[in-house]
Formats: structure tokens, C-alpha cells, sequence
């Protein structure tokens, strides 16, 4: 009897613990949508050994390419490596999506990733994790926070998933059901316990499910299971470099998108000839472009700033050998995602298409 009495209390304990923690969740989700996120999820903490299993993998093989940064590994196998105490890591995501005009593509011109096309990403999104965390602050003014968008060392893809914001597909991106893969992703590392560890938002998909076989048997491993990309091989297959090395695995050296933004030294001739083929002068979409699950999925992104054109859709290729110093580059780009790859490596690449 006394047994019945004690289990009774602490299965309510339970149920009231966890009516508090959906209340504060769905409270920071209303507060984080009013402020522009468009999506929200939470996940422990510690993430799933697999995810970071995969990491030191890539990394191993020296898949970072020059990105020494990447190298900073034990933060991202646990957030409370990063803020003592945290338990719970929140996953925002954000639509970028604005349709691109690259049919009209002439000779002369390279085209710039969609993510570049107007302000800086980091920091618009940077000021609205600030204000979530003064909300946070506000509600749990014993608890802390930190927050990152794109440059910490955590594994944005990773917890995203985790917290039900999308899944990862071949290509490596996140896909949700309501943007596709034009999505932004940053997050908030907090001390608060907000989780029961279940993820939110479930993914159903309409491409043909099908034992996975990476793209023309050149894969031998196949790492994702219960994939949302059933047999589909578009992405892996599109690839000008085949830097999709296994489905979900991305070698940075053999990917363009690395290679016109972070390598400030000399480009692989066989990635320097796609480059030249493809014009991408900054960044890369293509296994992002030829994605179903993108295609139909193109909300345009609400958010004006990354509507204010700085960089655009394509750029003249002319128009960057002939910009004389960097002030002169400065001025025309300022505040816009082109600054992180300087002009000197936008001329190199310019030079590159235009031989
Ligand atoms: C380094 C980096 C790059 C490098 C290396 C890319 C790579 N795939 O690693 C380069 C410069 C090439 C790059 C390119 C791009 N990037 Co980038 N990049 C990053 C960064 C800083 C770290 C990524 C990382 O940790 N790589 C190491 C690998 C091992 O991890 P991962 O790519 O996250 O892969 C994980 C999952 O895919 C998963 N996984 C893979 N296979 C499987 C299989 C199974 C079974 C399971 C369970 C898990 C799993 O495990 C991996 C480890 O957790 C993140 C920001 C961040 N801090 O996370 C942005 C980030 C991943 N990039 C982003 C973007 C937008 C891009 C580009 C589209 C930009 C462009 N247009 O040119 C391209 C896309 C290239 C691609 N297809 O991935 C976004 C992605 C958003 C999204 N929807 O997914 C991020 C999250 C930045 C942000 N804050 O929004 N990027
Ligand atoms: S971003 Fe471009 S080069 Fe890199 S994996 Fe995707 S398609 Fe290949
Ligand atoms: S193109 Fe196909 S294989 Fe690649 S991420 Fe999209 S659904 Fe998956």
C-alpha cells in the first residue's frame, strides 16, 4: 500500500516535471518564432556517439582539408564540454531561400551561392540568438547560456537532427519538411533541462525507399540508415568533384564550395577544372540543387536582409579583376559572406574561370 502511495507520488512528480519543461519549451519556441526563427527543436546535451564517431572519421582522413579549426574535437561530443552543466542544446533554423536567375548565366560572369546573396548570415542571426538568450536569461535567471552560429566548435548538423529539425541526407545537409535544405542552422547551449529526449518534428518523404546502394557502386560504405533519400543517388551523382566520397560524408579537398571560400592557397587542377566548368566563383549549390526534396519545398525566405543584395545571384567576372585594393573590395561588399574569402582568392578564382 505504501509502495502504491510512493510510486503514485513520484509518477506525479514525473508528469509535473514534464508539463514544466513542455510549458518552457513551447514558451522559448513562440518567443524564438517571434523573433524570426522559423524553426525550433531541443536535444540533450551529449550527442549520439554515432554522430561524433563519423567526425573523427572524416577527420582522420584529413577530410578538413586546411581547416585547422575543425581539429577542436572534444567540445563537439558533448555541449557541457563547451558551458559547464549544460543538459540541454537548442537548434534554430532559419530560411535563406530566394529563387536564382542563373539561366541567363552569360560567359563573363560566375555564380555566387544562394546563402551569399545578401547580408551576412552570422551576423543577422547572431542578433536574434542574443535576444533569445536576454528572453532565457529573463525566465531562468539562475541558468546560462551560449550560443553559435556556423564558427563554434559543435556539430550543428548533428544536433539539428537530433532535435527533429530535419534529417541529413547524401549530401550531407540538413532537409526539413518545410524548407528543404535552405536552411541556416546556429544554436543555444543552456544550463536549463528542457528535453525528455525526443525529437519533434517527424519527416515523411515520397522518394521511392529502396536498400541504400551509394551512386554506381563506387561507394563501398554506406553510413546512413533510414535514410529520407531512399534509392535516390542525385546529389552523389551531380557532384562535379565527387566530393560526396559516402553518402553524408563530404570531402572538404575535393569540394568546390571549400575551395573557393576557405583554401587561401593553390586549387586542385581537377577541382579548378570544375570550377570552370560550373562558375561557381563562390560557394556551391549543386547537390543541394538537384535535390527532390528541394524542389517544391522553395519558400522564399521572409527574412529582408538576406534579400538586400549585396554580392546577388552572379558576378561579373570582369567587374572582380578589376577591382584595385581591398578598400575598393570593401566597399563595394561590405557586410556580405564574399569579405571571408578576400579578394585576392575571389580574383584567383575569377582568373580560373576565365582562362
Ligand atoms: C566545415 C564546414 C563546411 C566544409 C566541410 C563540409 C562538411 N560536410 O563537413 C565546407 C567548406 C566544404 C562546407 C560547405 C558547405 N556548407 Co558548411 N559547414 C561547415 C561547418 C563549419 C562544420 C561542419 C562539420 O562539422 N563537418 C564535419 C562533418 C563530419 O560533419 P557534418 O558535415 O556536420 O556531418 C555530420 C552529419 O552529416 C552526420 N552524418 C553523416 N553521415 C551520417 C550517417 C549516419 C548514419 C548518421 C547517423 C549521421 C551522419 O555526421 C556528421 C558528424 O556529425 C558547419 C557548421 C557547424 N559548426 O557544424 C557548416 C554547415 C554545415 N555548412 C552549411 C552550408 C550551408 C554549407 C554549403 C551549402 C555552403 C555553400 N553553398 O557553398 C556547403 C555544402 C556542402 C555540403 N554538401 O556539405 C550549413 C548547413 C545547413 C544545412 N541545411 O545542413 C552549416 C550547418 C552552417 C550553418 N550554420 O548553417 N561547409
Ligand atoms: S557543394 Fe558542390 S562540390 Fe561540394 S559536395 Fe556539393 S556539389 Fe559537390
Ligand atoms: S539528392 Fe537524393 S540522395 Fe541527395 S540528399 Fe536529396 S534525396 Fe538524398
Amino acid at each position: 500500500m505504501l509502495e502504491h502511495s510512493t510510486m503514485k507520488k513520484n509518477s506525479k512528480g514525473i508528469e509535473r516535471r514534464e508539463k514544466l519543461i513542455a510549458k518552457a519549451k513551447s514558451e522559448i519556441e513562440t518567443f524564438a518564432r517571434s523573433i524570426g526563427f522559423d524553426l525550433v527543436g531541443f536535444s540533450q546535451a551529449k550527442i549520439d556517439k554515432k554522430y561524433f564517431d563519423i567526425y573523427k572519421k572524416w577527420l582522420g582522413k584529413g577530410m578538413n582539408a586546411g581547416m585547422e579549426y575543425m581539429a577542436k574535437s572534444a567540445q563537439r561530443k558533448d555541449a557541457s564540454k563547451i558551458l559547464p552543466n549544460a543538459k540541454t542544446v537548442i537548434s534554430l533554423g532559419i530560411n535563406y531561400f530566394h529563387p536564382q536567375e542563373n539561366q541567363k548565366l552569360s560567359q563573363e560572369e560566375g555564380i555566387i551561392a544562394r546563402y551569399a546573396y545578401g547580408r551576412d548570415y552570422h551576423k543577422i542571426i547572431s542578433k536574434k540568438l542574443k535576444q533569445l538568450e536576454a528572453y532565457m536569461k529573463e525566465k531562468f535567471p539562475n541558468d546560462f547560456t551560449k550560443s553559435y552560429v556556423d564558427t563554434g566548435p559543435i556539430l550543428e548538423r548533428a544536433y539539428a537532427e537530433t532535435s527533429g529539425l530535419g534529417q541529413i541526407g547524401k549530401n550531407g545537409c540538413i532537409i526539413t519538411k518545410t524548407f528543404g535544405s535552405w536552411i541556416f542552422l546556429s544554436e543555444i547551449i543552456t544550463t536549463v533541462e528542457l528535453t525528455t529526449g525526443i525529437g519533434q518534428e517527424s519527416f515523411r518523404t515520397n522518394i521511392p525507399q529502396a536498400p541504400l546502394v551509394a551512386g554506381r557502386g563506387r561507394l563501398k560504405e554506406t553510413f546512413l540508415t533510414n535514410s529520407i533519400c531512399g534509392s535516390c543517388t542525385r546529389c552523389i551523382d551531380a557532384c562535379p568533384t565527387k566530393a560526396i566520397i559516402a553518402p553524408g560524408i563530404i570531402d572538404a579537398r575535393k569540394c568546390i564550395s571549400y575551395q573557393t571560400i576557405e583554401n587561401k592557397g593553390h586549387i586542385p587542377k581537377r577541382v579548378a577544372d570544375a570550377i570552370k566548368k560550373t562558375k561557381r566563383i563562390f560557394g556551391c549549390d549543386i547537390c543541394q540543387e538537384v535535390c527532390p526534396h528541394n524542389m517544391g519545398k522553395q519558400k522564399i525566405t521572409t527574412h529582408s536582409e538576406f534579400l538586400q543584395r549585396i554580392a546577388g545571384d552572379k558576378i561579373p567576372i570582369k567587374k572582380i579583376l578589376t577591382i584595385k585594393s581591398d578598400e575598393e573590395f570593401l566597399h563595394t561588399y561590405a557586410g556580405s559572406p564574399l569579405m571571408r574569402a578576400k579578394l585576392r582568392k575571389l580574383a584567383s578564382t575569377a582568373k580560373i574561370i576565365a582562362s
